[in-house]
């Protein structure tokens, strides 16, 4: 991985555009995200009716401090505005992207077919066939291009998160420890849960 990921976490703020700025996480909007320049991950859904789910993506990223950018850019609907996008973020260090889509869900694929970043794909709950069609979609790529493909709906949004955190951390040691420290205080919930009494 090159600078931009060693530098996490450091405090420079660099010029974007307007439309651009507007959508990347802000020290205001979560106490943790840390103000850096740079979004490392760009997180794309097909609709903004997928938010609902793609927001625990948002979520896992921020609870770390990890920069990231959202956006819903359709591969159907707009397809050059996302291309644009994919090239914006990759231009401006972005690490990874997460995109998640549902139905006949092309996002991540075409996403994958325009870096070589990773990209993990999250299929959303979809009306008739309950994401089965997303996931379908989104896991059976043709050898060449891969898309890491994750659970159906929240918990998948929220793992992508994780797994885009644990790749962010490979290069930064603070962000490793932090994800050691979300493990152990998760296995110390499980420790301390007790289950009702027999009535
Ligand atoms: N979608 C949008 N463009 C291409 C695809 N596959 C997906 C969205 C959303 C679903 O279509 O990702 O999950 C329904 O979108 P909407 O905007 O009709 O609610």
């Amino acid at each position: 991985m090159d600078s931009t990921a060693t530098n996490f976490g450091k405090v420079e703020y660099r010029a974007r555009k307007k439309k651009e700025v507007d959508t990347v996480a802000k020290p205001a909007e979560h106490p943790s995200v840390q103000p850096s320049v740079t979004p490392l991950v760009g997180i794309v859904m097909g609709s903004t009716s997928d938010w609902e789910v793609m927001q625990h993506a948002a979520r896992s990223l921020a609870d770390f401090g990890v920069a990231h950018q959202t956006r819903a850019l359709s591969a159907h609907r707009t397809p050059d505005l996302l291309i644009e996008w994919v090239d914006g973020l990759i231009k401006a260090g972005a690490k990874c992207f997460i995109a998640g889509a549902g139905g006949a869900a092309h996002l991540p694929g075409v996403v994958a077919a325009r870096t070589t970043l990773p990209v993990l794909g999250v299929p959303m709950p979809s009306k008739h066939l309950q994401g089965l069609d997303s996931m379908l979609s989104i896991i059976q790529m043709p050898k060449g291009i891969p898309v890491a493909t994750f659970a159906i709906g929240d918990a998948g949004a929220a793992n992508a998160g994780l797994f885009a955190v644990a790749m962010l951390a490979l290069e930064d040691a603070s962000l490793a420890k932090k994800l050691t420290a979300f493990r152990e205080k998760q296995a110390e919930a499980v420790r301390a849960a007790k289950l009702p009494e027999l009535k």
